[in-house]
This record gives structure tokens, C-alpha cells and sequence, in this order.
């Protein structure tokens, strides 16, 4: 399915003197949330990622540091994003190839997920991504 369907979403800011906070909630995702998880400690020059979700939505945001997420669909057509801003997502629809790079140090990875975790939801072979999308 096509990279169109990737989208950049601004996460409401609540600005205060004390520091800033925002919120996640179901009018800033297209889904209901079920589960939320987090990637840290990633070391330097590691890939995360490197498959596709056949049902899963999910956004994700640099809640601290910064990475980069390469997209791919089965056209053939590919988008890089750098994710470093607490209140920007990425979010991220099923049958989209995602692979995570270039971690900062210190970077953390918070994803909202529509699905609990399933290990059959994941295509993890690029070749089955391919065939499948068609
Ligand atoms: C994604 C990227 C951004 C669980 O047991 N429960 C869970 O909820 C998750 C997410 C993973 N796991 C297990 C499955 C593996 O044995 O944790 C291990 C590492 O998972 P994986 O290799 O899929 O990790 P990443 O960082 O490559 O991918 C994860 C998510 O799985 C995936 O949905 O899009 O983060």
C-alpha cells in the first residue's frame, strides 16, 4: 500500500513556565489504543525494525534524542523521517516496511500501538512484504 498513508501528526503542547506537556489521545490517533511500548539504551549504529505489520497502526514519537525511520511500500517508493521533537508523531499505518536508524545517544522511542503484540501480525521478510502487498 502506498507511502500516502503515512502521516506526520503535531501532538498537542500544554506550554507552561514549569515545562511542557502533551497528550496523547484518541482524537490525535486514528485508533484506539491497546498498547503502548518504548525502545532506550539503543547503542550507536543499530537497526531497529525491518518489517511490516499486517493489521497494526501504530505512532511513533522521539520522546528524547532522535532517529531516523526509513519507509518502504511494494511500489518501491521510499521516505525517510527524522523524529526528534516530543510532540511530533509519526504514524505509521499496516503493510509499510519500517526500519530505524541512527539512534542519538540518550534517544527513546515511544510507540502507540491499535494491536496488542501478536507475533503473527509481523511480515518480517521483505521478498513475503512484496508478494503480499500486490
Ligand atoms: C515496531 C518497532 C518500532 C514482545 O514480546 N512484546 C511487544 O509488545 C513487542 C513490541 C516486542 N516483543 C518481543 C518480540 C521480540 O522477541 O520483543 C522482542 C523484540 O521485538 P522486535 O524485534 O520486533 O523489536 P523492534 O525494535 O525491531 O520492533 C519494535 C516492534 O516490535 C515493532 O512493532 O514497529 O519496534
Amino acid at each position: 500500500m502506498s507511502l500516502d498513508r503515512v502521516k506526520i501528526i503535531d501532538i498537542p503542547k500544554i506550554t507552561d513556565v514549569r515545562g511542557n506537556l502533551s497528550v496523547i489521545e484518541n482524537d490525535v490517533v486514528p485508533f484506539d489504543v491497546k498498547r503502548v511500548y518504548y525502545l532506550y539504551d539503543v547503542p550507536s549504529g543499530t537497526h531497529r525494525g525491518g518489517h511490516a505489520h499486517k493489521k497494526l497502526y501504530q505512532l511513533l514519537i522521539a520522546i528524547s534524542g532522535s532517529f531516523n525511520v526509513v519507509l518502504k511500500d511494494s511500489s518501491g517508493n521510499t521516505k525517510v523521517v527524522t523524529l526528534n521533537k516530543p510532540n511530533t508523531g509519526l504514524l505509521i499505518p499496516n503493510m509499510v516496511w519500517r526500519e530505524l536508524e541512527d539512534f542519538s545517544s540518550g534517544a527513546i522511542c515511544l510507540v502507540v500501538a491499535s494491536e496488542v503484540y501478536e507475533e503473527s501480525d509481523y511480515i518480517r521478510d521483505f521478498d513475503r512484504f512484496l508478494l503480499m502487498d500486490k
